[in-house]
Parts: C-alpha cells; structure tokens; sequence
C-alpha cells in the first residue's frame, strides 16, 4: 500500500523538529539525521515507509519542509525546531518588511510582550503577507503584523534565512511591530 505522504511528512516534522528520541534517533548538532538510519529507525518503531517514500515526501513537500545533504545521505528539517539545533545559517540582511501571522487572542499579549518563540527555537517570519496569513489560519482567526525587519537589522537584531526562505529570528520586540 503507498504511504500517506501527509502522513510521513508529518512523522518527518515531528522526529526531525522536536522528538527524535521517539524513535530513537539522534541528530547531529546542525539538525542533520542519517536517512538510512532514519528509516531503519522508524520502521522499527513501526512508522513503515521506505526511503524512496521519504525522497517523494521532500521533493513534494509544499513547503519544501525538508533538506537534503550536499551528498544526499543526510535529512533535515529546514526550520521549526523546538529541539536545540545550530542550523549553521549565516545572518543575513532581512528585507526591510516581513510579516507574521498569527490568531486574534494572542495579539493583547504579543503587543505587550513582542513575538517570542515560544516552544520553537526562533521566531518564524514570512517575506510575503498572504503566507503569514495562512501560518496564522493554523491558530485559529489570522491577524497579520507587518516586522520593521530593516530597522531591528540597524538595532543588530540577527536574522537569518531558513533553506526553504523562512525567516528566521531570536525575538521581535514590540516597537518593531505594527497591525496590519
Ligand atoms: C505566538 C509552520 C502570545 C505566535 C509555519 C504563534 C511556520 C505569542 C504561536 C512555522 C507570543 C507559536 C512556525 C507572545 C509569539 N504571546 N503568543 N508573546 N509570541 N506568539 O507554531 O510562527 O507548516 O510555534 O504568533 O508555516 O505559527 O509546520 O509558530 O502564533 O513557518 O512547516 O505563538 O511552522 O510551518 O506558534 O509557525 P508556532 P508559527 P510548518
């Protein structure tokens, strides 16, 4: 039987973001895990695929969720981690606006508190309003800010680009943050 790629795409998100330990798998300091023992891995903890399904899923992936090694023995995920990872990223210019999209009810506290990353290990940025729009319909009711990004650039914020064109950044300040 095929497997569900939003099935194992997920599976994916979840071992190679935040519980590798589930299956036993551990990943190398830049976020890196061997697909072969990946797939071993999982289908001994009985996830079945095999490794042209995880092929299928990072080339199909929407998203582009998922990157593979210069030499292509090695996965990861291109952003979302909760796990602590260094993913070797080196800080860029962002452009001077990006947007984040997130649900209604978290707005009063963003206001007063600024975007921190919560259970992840950064604070996930889109370079175009219609997507954040989307990352924000996940929470439930969406409201976009729009992030100075050039301005916390001048202010030495870092800000660093995922492989799949995620922004990516420690925390977001409140002034540098305006409703869209
Ligand atoms: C919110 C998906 C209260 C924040 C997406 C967000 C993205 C606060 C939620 C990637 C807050 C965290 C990440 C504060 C931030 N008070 N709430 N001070 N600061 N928040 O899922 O950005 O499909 O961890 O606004 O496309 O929604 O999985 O982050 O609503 O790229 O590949 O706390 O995940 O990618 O939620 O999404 P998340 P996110 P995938």
């Amino acid at each position: 039987m095929a497997v569900d790629q939003i099935h194992l795409s997920r599976f994916l998100s979840f071992v190679l973001r935040h519980k590798p330990d589930e299956i036993g798998l551990t990943l190398g300091p830049e976020g890196w895990a061997n697909i072969d023992e990946l797939v071993e891995k999982a289908n001994a903890s009985g996830t079945k695929f095999a490794r042209a399904d995880l092929l299928g899923v990072v080339a199909s992936s929407d998203k582009k969720r998922f990157s593979l090694s210069a030499d292509g023995l090695s996965i990861r995920a291109a952003q979302g981690h909760s796990v602590p990872v260094e993913l070797g990223l080196p800080p860029r210019e962002p452009p001077s606006i990006l947007y984040h999209g997130t649900a209604t009810r978290f707005v009063e506290a963003i206001l007063s508190e600024g975007l921190k990353p919560q259970a992840r290990q950064h604070v996930h940025l889109s370079s175009d309003e219609a997507t954040a729009k989307r990352v924000g319909q996940r929470h439930g009711l969406p409201h976009i800010f729009r992030v100075n990004a050039g301005g916390m650039h001048i202010g030495g914020y870092k800000f660093y680009r995922a492989d799949n064109g995620v922004w990516l950044t420690g925390r977001v300040p409140p002034e540098f943050l305006a409703s869209i």
